[in-house]
């Protein structure tokens, strides 16, 4: 077995953060596959077993177990010095660029996402497009804080980045617009992270792509 086992699935922006450090830090790691779209995060078994907020990712490290992935990278970091924030202030400023991911980036563009190319029936239009101007809210402000620096808290990528790039390299298509053309700054980051050793796309390294029609 694994050191690390983490409960994901390939379309999840939220768990490919986490896929996605395991893999950059060298872990030895393995997916256990969610079958979300057949609803396994809403079943009592996975609240019961796996996570009581019914939600993936899931990291099981020896007898620990977390939720959040926000929680997971800090633990990460923290354990392997690795994509650690820099400074004394670190982890502090890493945490409010990683809670505004969770609910204004992320907790946007996921959903928009989610209601535009995968729910069936798709989602109401007026959803969809309140959910696309608050991704695009949070888009601008964080192309504008990359326009003065490589990575968002510096010189360093950092757990950070991580967390808001979960969503940032699936597909055009799956959005209705293209994110690192939109956004110039964006753009160039999702391209510097990208070079990173050892980066893999979502869908090579998460289970579940393609989706079964
Ligand atoms: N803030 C959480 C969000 C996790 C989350 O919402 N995960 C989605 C999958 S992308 C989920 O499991 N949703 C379950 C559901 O809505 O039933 C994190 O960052 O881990």
């Amino acid at each position: 077995m694994a050191e690390y086992q983490l409960h994901c699935f390939a379309q999840s922006g939220n768990a490919y953060r986490v896929a996605l450090m395991l893999n950059l830090i060298g872990a030895d790691w393995e997916p256990l596959f969610v079958d979300y779209f057949h609803g396994e995060t809403r079943t009592p078994a996975y609240r019961d077993n796996i996570n009581e907020m019914g939600e993936a990712p899931v990291l099981v490290h020896g007898s620990t177990k977390l939720s959040q992935s926000g929680v997971i990278l800090a633990y990460l970091a923290e354990r392997t010095k690795k994509f650690l924030p820099p400074g004394d202030d670190g982890m502090r400023e890493a945490l409010r660029w990683i809670i505004f991911d969770n609910q204004k980036l992320s907790g946007s563009l996921g959903p928009y996402r989610f209601l535009k190319s995968f729910a069936k029936p798709r989602g109401d239009p007026a959803v969809v497009s309140f959910l696309k101007a608050r991704a695009d809210s949070a888009l601008a402000i964080v192309d504008k804080r990359l326009s003065t620096r490589p990575y968002l808290l510096g010189a360093e990528p950092c757990i950070a980045d991580l967390s808001l790039v979960g969503y940032l390299y699936y597909p055009a298509e799956e959005f209705g617009f293209d994110i690192a053309a939109d956004y110039e700054n964006i753009g160039a980051w999702l391209e510097r992270v990208k070079a990173l050793p050892r980066w893999a796309h979502p869908y090579d390294l998460m289970p579940g792509y393609p989706l079964p029609q």
